[in-house]
């Protein structure tokens, strides 16, 4: 067969036929299965787009078939970081470049195959797209979701602008290698943080991989702590956030973050210095190099001196950035005894380590830093308390002071969306000196993106040089103003696209409530698990706060999440150009054609692990191709006379139906390697099946379901097929195969006979037949008898349908 006209062929029918157009009339039936959308890169699609795009293809094909009505919709995440360096480095303008890029990767994924249906595409760069990205900010903003504070920002000094904590490697710029500097600027935040607690509850409600699910409950990380209050000698109080009030009288230091704004006040003259000169070292590390347990620990002394509430005692304030400002309440009560990092900056300073807290039993081992469970010691009247009930007693004795609470703490943070870049969203926002921060109306949306703009990077958001852009009307007052010139987040584009492609040409609004409710939430949405921390966890965070304002009315985004695994270089390592070890497509596809490739993906790795890429089996799957060819021209070109139904054809509506169970399944489950397998064995059963003369009616019915069940897989090739055999167009409108049970009961099964645990024979019985009578059967027939003749049979276990095991001696 030549597959290349044959996919051409096919492509242009279903495009001709609208095959792949959502029934919107159908909306009870909907099934919503989509892949994370695709970045517009210059490149011709690589492997890895073809394994998530082309399987979960296969997967919205099983579906449709199955009789749903598959909503699988396919756009483009176009603004980001990329197509601006890109433009950087060439000339070439980003919005030039963007569009070029998405209409070849339109052109491709169309060439691959797949039933997307192109009617409901998003692309994140059009205004009427990112009209409704704004609208979303003006609505959080309205809803005091979206605020602007002072933060420390990822700085770099020579490329002079922000960087995203994912633009930092090792300290430094992914650009230029500079080392990065935090430093402090008016930044926009959206209030995750409020949604916390439900971000945590709802992940029960979730089908996602546990270890995904793991991730976000990690990095939402709640803990129950409570603060306890502390004041400094001859000077303010201020709280410490503990998890650990237990081990109060443990407490031989106090560490205060080197961004705490209180060290300036405490601070002695002495050591002033020293201080300044760590506050400026610390301010060049990242929140995660800080978080580092290995990296070595590093710190100051104040000279000051705070007072421990429990016992009055005088403990020397340190500064270190092993404690994080933004977390808790940027100071820690340290116990060296019983924190590993405590213990680690106490030897290093020679701070004392003074054990309150001992195992409860002796076989435990307590050798310090312990940070286990035990019971209090050298705590006054709390000594032998067990250490939970020590956290209450201290913490309730301190309420009594009015030193201590109890209280929840989050690790997670709000969302900082803003970005001195670009090609993004403009916040539609205007800053007047009369009125402050100031919404544009959402009658004046969109704030277009202008396209002449100077975006070279020197520090400043690009957008404020642009006069025309940036001088614009106060919406209150009138009088001049200025825009806001930072652009948004593109984590923020992509966190309400799966909303806008149910009602994608909404000119009134994002979408429309009575649609959106219907189609949604996603029934199964996949895509990297690189994601899990960023992109999954926006989404959520937006649908609920869109749930709470009444745009909607459904709790989560996506029902079901599946992550396809990785498809490695030959070396086993992650495919880069740095590394000359991509493996691209385009020849394979070239040689062998899309269903070739595409069936070979399904069966050459476990779609949810991935591995490194192997071609040998390609060329064995091409002929698996030919072959099914090969087996409906045998059917349809038999010219003998059909042999009467019996014994051949129960065996093959056996392997058939089993076949169709098993393929549903491992589809259902995107196991599509075993699927393949599965049929693979049809085929060679079909194969046996046409060595002598058989039934062709029969058979021809048999071909029927063999090409619905490969459609998924090879769809070009199965049209073909299914047009050839004489069925009307399409096999996609056919109904997949359901299994029939009662083909799959067997008349006879084949029993194993064991004497004492040995196998000493084989034999066939009747499929209903009763443990009595196979006993008897055992007993009695010469043939199996034979095997303990000699013997006194003391038992027999019959295990039904499978073994009988005589005990005999
Ligand atoms: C005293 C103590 C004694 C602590 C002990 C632990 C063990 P989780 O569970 O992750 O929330 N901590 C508090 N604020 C911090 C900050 N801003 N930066 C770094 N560390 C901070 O961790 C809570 C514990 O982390 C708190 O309990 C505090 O140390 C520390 F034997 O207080 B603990
Ligand atoms: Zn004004």
């Amino acid at each position: 067969m030549d597959y290349k006209k044959i996919e051409k062929k096919w492509q242009q029918k279903w495009e001709d036929t609208k095959l792949y157009s959502f029934d919107k009339n159908d909306l009870d039936n909907k099934k919503y299965i989509m892949e994370m959308f695709s970045y517009p890169s210059g490149a011709n699609l690589h492997i890895g787009h073809w394994y998530n795009y082309g399987l979960s293809d296969t997967y919205a094909r099983f579906s449709r078939m199955q009789g749903h009505n598959v909503f699988h919709p396919m756009g483009f995440d176009a603004f980001g970081l990329p197509a601006e360096n890109y433009a950087i480095k060439t000339g070439i303008h980003p919005q030039d470049s963007t569009l070029k890029n998405i209409e070849t990767m339109e052109t491709q994924l169309k060439a691959m195959g797949a039933t997307f249906d192109w009617d409901y595409e998003v692309k994140t760069c059009m205004p009427d797209y990112y009209k409704w990205t704004q609208w979303m900010f003006l609505k959080l903003f309205e809803k005091g979701l979206a605020y602007r504070k002072e933060a420390p920002v990822n700085w770099c000094n020579n490329c002079n602008t922000v960087l995203a904590n994912e633009q930092v490697f090792d300290g430094c710029c992914e650009r230029c290698d500079t080392e990065v500097e935090r430093k402090s600027l008016t930044q926009w935040f959206f209030k995750i943080t409020e949604y916390a607690e439900e971000l945590l509850q709802d992940l029960d409600k979730l089908d996602w991989p546990s270890k995904t699910k793991m991730m976000q409950k990690n990095w939402i990380g709640k803990s129950v702590g409570g603060k306890v209050k502390f004041s400094i000698v001859d000077g303010d109080d201020f709280e410490v956030f503990t998890t650990r009030a237990d081990t109060l009288h443990g407490c031989s230091y106090v560490v205060f973050a080197p961004e705490h704004p209180m060290i300036n006040d405490f601070v002695t003259d002495d050591q002033k210095a020293e201080v300044e000169a760590y506050i400026k070292m610390a301010s060049k590390a990242t929140e995660i190099d800080r978080l580092s347990t290995t990296r070595e620990k590093t710190g100051a002394f104040t000279g000051a001196y705070a007072i421990n509430p429990i016992n009055g005692r005088k403990v020397p304030i340190w500064i270190s950035d092993y404690v994080l400002y933004t977390y808790g309440t940027g100071a820690v009560m340290a116990v060296p005894a019983h924190d590993e990092r405590d213990f680690e900056f106490a030897q290093k300073y020679d701070l004392p380590i003074e054990r309150v807290i001992e195992a409860k039993n002796e076989d435990e081992d307590d050798t310090l830093p312990y940070v286990g469970y035990g019971k209090l010691v050298n705590s006054e009247e709390f000594s032998g308390l067990p250490v939970e009930d020590g956290k209450k007693a201290i913490l309730s004795k301190l309420n009594e002071m009015e030193s201590g609470n109890f209280n929840t703490n989050y690790r997670l943070r709000d969302w900082l969306i803003s970005r001195q870049r670009y090609w993004g969203t403009p916040i539609p926002i205007i800053h007047c000196e009369d009125c402050g921060t100031v919404p544009v109306p959402e009658s004046d949306l969109p704030v277009l993106l202008p396209y002449d703009v100077e975006f070279n990077p020197d520090g400043t958001s690009p957008l404020a040089k642009h006069e025309e852009f940036s001088n614009a009307p106060c919406p209150k007052c009138g009088k001049m103003g200025k825009r806001e010139a930072d652009t948004m987040d593109t984590f923020l584009c992509s966190s309400w696209y799966f909303l806008r492609y149910a009602d994608n040409k909404n000119t009134e609004a994002p979408f429309d409530k009575a649609i959106i409710d219907k189609m949604l939430p996603v029934d199964t949405y996949i895509g990297g698990a690189e994601h899990a921390c960023m992109h999954l966890l926006y989404s959520r965070f937006f649908v609920k706060a869109l749930r709470d304002m009444g745009y909607l009315n459904f709790d989560e985004p996506f029902m079901r999440l599946i992550h396809q695994g990785t498809i490695l270089g030959p070396d086993g390592e992650r495919m880069s150009k740095s590394r000359g070890n991509v493996v691209s497509p385009d020849s394979y596809v070239e040689k062998y054609g899309s269903d070739v490739f595409r069936m070979y993906l399904a069966f050459g790795f476990s779609y949810i692990e991935g591995g490194p890429w192997n071609d040998n089996g390609i060329k064995s799957i091409h002929k698996f191709l030919d072959r099914i060819g090969r087996l409906v021209d045998k059917g349809l070109d038999y010219t003998e006379e059909s042999t009467t139904i019996g014994a051949k054809e129960k065996d093959i509506d056996y392997k058939l139906n089993y076949a169709i169970e098993k393929i549903s399944h491992d589809l259902e489950n995107f196991q599509f390697n075993t699927a393949v397998a599965r049929l693979m064995e049809l085929v060679n059963a079909l194969y046996k099946y046409t060595d002598n003369n058989f039934n062709k009616e029969y058979f021809m019915g048999v071909i029927e379901n063999l090409v619905k069940l490969l459609a998924p897989f090879a769809p070009h090739i199965s049209e073909e097929l299914w047009d050839k055999i004489g069925n009307e167009y399409s096999v996609f409108n056919a109904s997949f195969p359901i299994c029939d049970k009662s083909k799959m009961v067997q008349d006879t099964i084949v029993m194993i006979l064991q004497i004492n645990g040995k196998v000493r024979g084989k034999f066939e019985v009747d499929a209903n037949i009763s443990k009595e009578d196979v006993e008897k059967l055992v007993l009695e027939d010469a043939n199996l008898n034979k095997h303990f003749k000699d013997l006194t049979v003391r038992k027999m276990i019959v295990v039904p349908g499978r073994i009988v095991n005589v005990v005999a001696n």
